[in-house]
Order: structure tokens, then C-alpha cells, then sequence
């Protein structure tokens, strides 16, 4: 028998491609709901080390697109992690696989708060980010970020970002403050 998760996760792709709207360039790879299924679906796909500049993987929960409209994600925000390029090599996929297995393993007290995380491959470095459903749950949003930031085991000189989903979209970029930081 195996082990079921929590919830259902859907694992996605974002592939950079400028002829095409931002979101066309956004497809499922699989979903899963048992440990086993996880580990088989991570196994099979390239580790986000080796994908190419300007494309990211996704894990939300079943039935939330990975996309600041979603309704589930629209009034949210995102804990980031912005790497330094050396770091792609040596941090970046342990990093990665920490977050999602924070998720899928149900880490967080706030977890019902979590929708998913994301991952940019990106030559002016990397990003690793954890989106919640509501940016003004500071309590949760604290618990998810201080339960990350240990579970990633992040050396001291490295801090986490809590950016708003609505500035960055009001923006269309993806810079904007911090209202927390950890
Ligand atoms: P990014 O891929 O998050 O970071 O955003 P990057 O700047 O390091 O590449 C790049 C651009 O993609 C944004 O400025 C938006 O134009 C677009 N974009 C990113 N996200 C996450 C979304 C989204 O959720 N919805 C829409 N419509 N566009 C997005």
C-alpha cells in the first residue's frame, strides 16, 4: 500500500518562450497524492540544476494554477529565496527539493495557508519561492517562513522576502519591497 499525502500536488513547467502570452508557456506535468508517486515523478524529471534559463518548475496544490491570478493564489503572497549564481551548482537542488518536500510532507502548522513553490532558473540567479493565500495572515506567514527558512538550513547571510503577489502583478515585474523579512 502506499503512502498518502495530506492533499493532491501538481507538478509544473514553465517553458520561456516569447511568442507566446506568459501563460500559454505554462503546462502540467503530473499529479500525485501518495510519497511514492512524489519520489517516482521528482526521480523521472531533470533536476531544476539542469533546466534552461528562464524556465521554472512549479508544485501546487491540485486544482491551484501556478499563476498570480488563480483565485486561490490572488490575494497572496510569496516567501523568496534569491540565490547567487554560483550557488546553482552546489545549493540550488538541495534547496528545491527541501521546499517541496516541506510541502508534500505537511510541514508547516499554517499548512491549509500554503498553495505552492516555485523555482526560476535564471542567469542573473536563481529563485526558490514558497507562495501562501493571504497576504495579510502575518501570523501564518511567519510560522511558514521561519519553518522554511529552518528546513532549508540557510546560512545566516541568507534571508527570505515576503513580497505581495498584487504589488509584483500591478507592476508586471517580478521586483517589488519586502513587507517581512526573515
Ligand atoms: P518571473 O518569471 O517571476 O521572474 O517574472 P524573472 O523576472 O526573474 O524572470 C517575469 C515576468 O513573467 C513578470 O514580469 C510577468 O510579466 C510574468 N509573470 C510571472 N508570473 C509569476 C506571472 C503570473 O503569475 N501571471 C502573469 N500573468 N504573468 C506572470
Amino acid at each position: 500500500i502506499k503512502h498518502p499525502l495530506q492533499c493532491a500536488w501538481t507538478m509544473w513547467y514553465f517553458e520561456n518562450d516569447r511568442s507566446q502570452n506568459w501563460e500559454d508557456n505554462v503546462r502540467e506535468i503530473a499529479s500525485f497524492q501518495t510519497i511514492e508517486d512524489f519520489w517516482a515523478l521528482y526521480n523521472h524529471i531533470k533536476p531544476a540544476s539542469e533546466l534552461k534559463q528562464g524556465n521554472d518548475y512549479s508544485l501546487f496544490k491540485t486544482g491551484i494554477k501556478p499563476m498570480w491570478e488563480d483565485p486561490a493564489n490572488k490575494r497572496g503572497g510569496r516567501w523568496l529565496l534569491s540565490l547567487e549564481k554560483k550557488q546553482r551548482n552546489q545549493e540550488l537542488d538541495r534547496c528545491w527539493l527541501d521546499a517541496i518536500l516541506c510541502l508534500v510532507g505537511d510541514a508547516f502548522e499554517n499548512s491549509v495557508e500554503v498553495c505552492g513553490a516555485v523555482v526560476n532558473i535564471r542567469g542573473k540567479g536563481d529563485k526558490i519561492a514558497v507562495w501562501t493565500a493571504d497576504a495579510n495572515n502575518g501570523p501564518a506567514i511567519l510560522e511558514i517562513g521561519k519553518k522554511l527558512k529552518e528546513r532549508l538550513h540557510l546560512p545566516g547571510r541568507m534571508q527570505l522576502g515576503y513580497q505581495i503577489h498584487h504589488d509584483l502583478m500591478a507592476k508586471n515585474s517580478s521586483v517589488t519591497k519586502n513587507c517581512y523579512t526573515l
